[in-house]
């Protein structure tokens, strides 16, 4: 990133693509690689020590898309009025979002008129776009595909991204793609997990093929800074159990808002930049491999039916991270079709629609979608009333 030295601070052992869902007779010919994350001392940033190519794992097949949770369509349409009404308020203002995926966010600018594109080089997701009314680019973002979309569109006033910036490891060509498109008044924003959260909460799965960076607001402020840009201002989401929107401009034409030097101050109190920090992580992550095998192995002896719920990109890493597979999980049920009748990479549990959870409910469902908890748990009220529990495991194991 900024070429200071890199410290290891976690190894997650051998993991496969974590959304390459498998049909039985793939599973010869998986893909797997060694996920380990370090620290950089300079700048803070959090980054793959070893990265799986993008090729790998954008493929157009890409099963996730955004829409089958009902707490993230509330957001982006948020997100999609919040752009409107602060800054594309001109008739030809045109928005570009990055990594567009079923266009959960752009339905609605597009729905209310605004000139917009969609990147994403998932055919899949695009096309569900599309028939929603987005109009999509099938493409990777970066400074070939942001010039031609210049010279067919014009300059886009808003580049938007949400959870898609930290995912391109060579994110330089992310950057020189938003220097040759952006206006000269407008604004890059995008949204990410944030390390403090996944520190603070052991979110040891948010770490997974896909999430080359993990941003920290102090390593994002040199980042940028770096690329020819400035972080003029950011600000906490609970969106993915705690992210960050950042809001970036061309040096000098916007204000700077205090929001910035203010989280930079709390990462220093916190310890972002220590070794330490993370070193605690790992301890506390391990605890937590020990106490769910444990868990789950206690109850599948006394014959209780656990299942998982939300078979996410998240789930690889724990999975793969705790040895977890069929005999102690026998299916995750998932209302993705995509990934339904597949296996899910590396540990190899079954993927099966949701109607499956209810027929008969299981005893205990592993929650891997924790992220999506509140919206799960109030939809799925039955369950727990006819004596289903559902197993979290962080930041620690427990029942609830
Ligand atoms: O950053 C990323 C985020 C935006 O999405 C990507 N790298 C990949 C992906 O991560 P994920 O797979 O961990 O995302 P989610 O949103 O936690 O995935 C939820 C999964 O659970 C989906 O497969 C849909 C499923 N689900 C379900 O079966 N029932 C979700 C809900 C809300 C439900 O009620
Ligand atoms: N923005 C959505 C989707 C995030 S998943 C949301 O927050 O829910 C990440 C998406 O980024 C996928 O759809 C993937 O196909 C896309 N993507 C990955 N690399 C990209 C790149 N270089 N340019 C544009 N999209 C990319």
């Amino acid at each position: 990133m900024c070429a200071g030295p890199v410290r290891e601070w976690v190894d997650l052992g051998r993991q496969p693509v974590s959304n390459a869902f498998l049909m039985p007779e793939e599973v010869d010919s998986e893909t797997f690689f060694r996920l380990a994350v370090g620290i950089c001392a300079d700048c803070t940033m959090v980054q793959q020590l070893e990265p799986m190519p993008t090729d790998n794992m954008f493929r157009p097949d890409y099963p996730y898309r955004s829409s089958t949770s009902a707490g993230l369509c509330s957001h982006f349409e948020e997100v999609a009025h919040l752009l409107r009404d602060t800054e594309l308020t001109g008739v030809d203002d045109l928005v570009v979002e990055i990594g567009s995926n079923d266009g959960i966010m752009l339905r609605r600018l597009s729905a209310a008129g605004v000139r917009h594109l969609g990147v994403d080089p998932s055919a899949g997701a695009a096309a569900a776009a599309a028939a929603s009314g987005v109009r999509v680019r099938v493409d990777f973002f970066d400074e070939r595909s942001a010039a031609e979309i210049l010279a067919t569109d014009g300059p886009a006033k808003v580049i938007f991204s949400a959870n898609t910036v930290s995912h391109v490891a060579d994110i330089d060509t992310v950057f020189r793609g938003v220097d040759r498109l952006l206006t000269a008044d407008g604004i890059f924003v995008f949204e990410d997990r944030y390390v403090s959260d996944i520190v603070e909460y052991a979110y040891f799965d948010q770490i997974y093929d896909e999430h080359f960076y993990l941003f920290a607001v102090r390593s994002v402020d040199a980042m940028v800074a770096r690329l020819g840009f400035e972080l003029v201002d950011v600000e906490r989401i609970p969106i993915h159990g705690g992210s960050v929107r950042y809001t970036v401009a061309r040096p000098g034409s916007r204000e700077r808002r205090p929001s910035v030097a203010r989280m930079v101050d709390e990462e220093a109190r916190y310890g972002i930049g220590e070794h330490e920090t993370y070193l605690r992580f790992g301890r506390q992550i391990e605890r937590i491999r020990t106490d769910l095998v444990a868990l789950l192995t206690d109850l599948r002896d006394a014959g209780r039916r656990v299942v998982g719920y939300g078979a996410t990109s998240k789930s690889a890493t724990v999975t793969n991270y705790c040895g977890i597979g069929p005999d102690l999980v026998p299916f995750i049920c998932d209302t993705t079709p995509e990934k339904q009748g597949r296996l899910s990479p590396g540990a190899h549990i079954p993927v099966r629609p949701y109607a499956a959870f209810s027929d008969p409910y299981p005893d205990y469902a592993l929650l891997l979608a924790w992220n999506h908890a509140e919206e799960i748990m109030a939809k799925e009220r039955q369950f727990v009333e006819q004596g289903g529990r559902w197993i979290l495991y962080a930041p620690h194991v427990r029942i609830v």
